[in-house]
């Protein structure tokens, strides 16, 4: 089952759209999330999550390298580029569900991103 389930997110990393993982289960512990770059962190759907919604808030990425993001949250969530209300067509995930995980091949620069559906929730990807 476990096994399974790491190849559906490998399955994912390689075609960088979304898919759910099947063995994970809302409120896991950390250990039991699968591989990630950035977490989308339990109750980030709710205000309060500060700079952490996803964490970590900042990475970077070699140049060439996939990005992958994992909701270990209970709500929907995306992954959007460019500040809340002004997305700027570089990348977006569309609404990831819980257990789901989304992943993307971005050009160098500095990318700055936000949740569509939760204001305060946002972060920046550093390629290259
Ligand atoms: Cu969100």
């Amino acid at each position: 089952m476990r096994t399974a389930a790491a190849v559906s997110v490998a399955v994912c990393a390689a075609a960088c759209g979304a898919a759910l993982y099947a063995g994970w289960v809302p409120g896991s512990p950390d250990a039991d999330v699968p591989a990630h770059d950035v977490l989308i962190s339990l109750g980030a759907a709710r205000p309060g999550c500060g700079g952490d919604c996803y964490d970590p808030p900042i990475i970077e990425a070699g140049a060439g390298a996939e990005v992958l993001w994992f909701n270990a949250d209970t709500g929907f969530h995306t992954v959007t580029s460019g500040p809340y209300g002004g997305h700027d067509g570089a990348f977006d995930s569309g609404r990831i569900g819980p257990g789901g995980s989304y992943s993307a091949l971005l050009e160098p620069g500095r990318h700055a991103y936000h949740c569509a559906l939760h204001p305060w929730m946002h972060g920046i990807v550093v390629v290259g």
